[in-house]
């Protein structure tokens, strides 16, 4: 088959979707960790994450496969399965959202090197959904932060991030032309 898209971009096109899949991953079980310690809401919240962050994969396969190259799927390595409080597992779902805004931020410079521009393209919708996953966690951390230690006021924010419903995000390549 015709190379339309390099090596370099494919192994690091291929690699995100085993990124994302990882997120998916760590936030099922952070989600896990959220309902086994009676964080009901919050745990909601971690599942709407999650299927989120499907798409996002998706996203990506979804674009190798319309540039004619070939999806390989990698292992997933295992997430961590316990945390030590609400907020922790927030800090560190924030900190995750930091090192996927690298990984983004890499594959552009790699795409222009490459002189990529549908990847380049593609990635735009990435460079704005990060700003967004990076807030998101980094809100809940912080009101989790000004709440403290009052149980009274981690009910609040679990009630309140119970609502959060999922919404099939609006990006290019999502769902595959012709597919679901
Ligand atoms: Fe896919 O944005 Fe979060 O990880």
């Amino acid at each position: 088959m015709m190379d339309m898209v390099s090596e370099r971009v494919l192994k690091e096109l291929n690699q995100q979707v085993n990124e994302e899949l990882y997120s998916e991953y760590i936030y099922l079980s952070m989600a896990a960790d959220l309902v086994d310690k009676g964080f009901k809401g919050m745990a909601t919240w971690m599942r709407v994450q999650a299927r989120e962050e499907h798409v996002h994969a998706m996203i990506f396969y979804n674009f190798i496969t319309e540039r004619r190259a070939k999806v390989e799927l990698d292992a997933i390595k295992m997430p961590p399965t316990t945390w030590d409080s609400p907020l922790t597992i927030f800090e560190a779902a924030h900190e995750h959202e930091k090192f996927i805004t690298g990984r983004i931020d890499h594959m552009v410079k790699i795409a222009l090197e490459e002189n990529d521009n549908a990847t380049y393209q593609m990635l735009q919708w990435f460079v704005e959904e990060q700003v967004e996953e990076e807030a998101n966690t980094d809100e809940m951390a912080t009101n989790l932060r000004i709440v403290g230690v009052d149980g009274q006021g981690i009910l609040m924010i679990d009630r309140e991030a119970g609502s959060r419903t999922f919404i099939v995000p609006q990006a290019p390549y999502y769902p595959a032309p012709g597919q679901q």
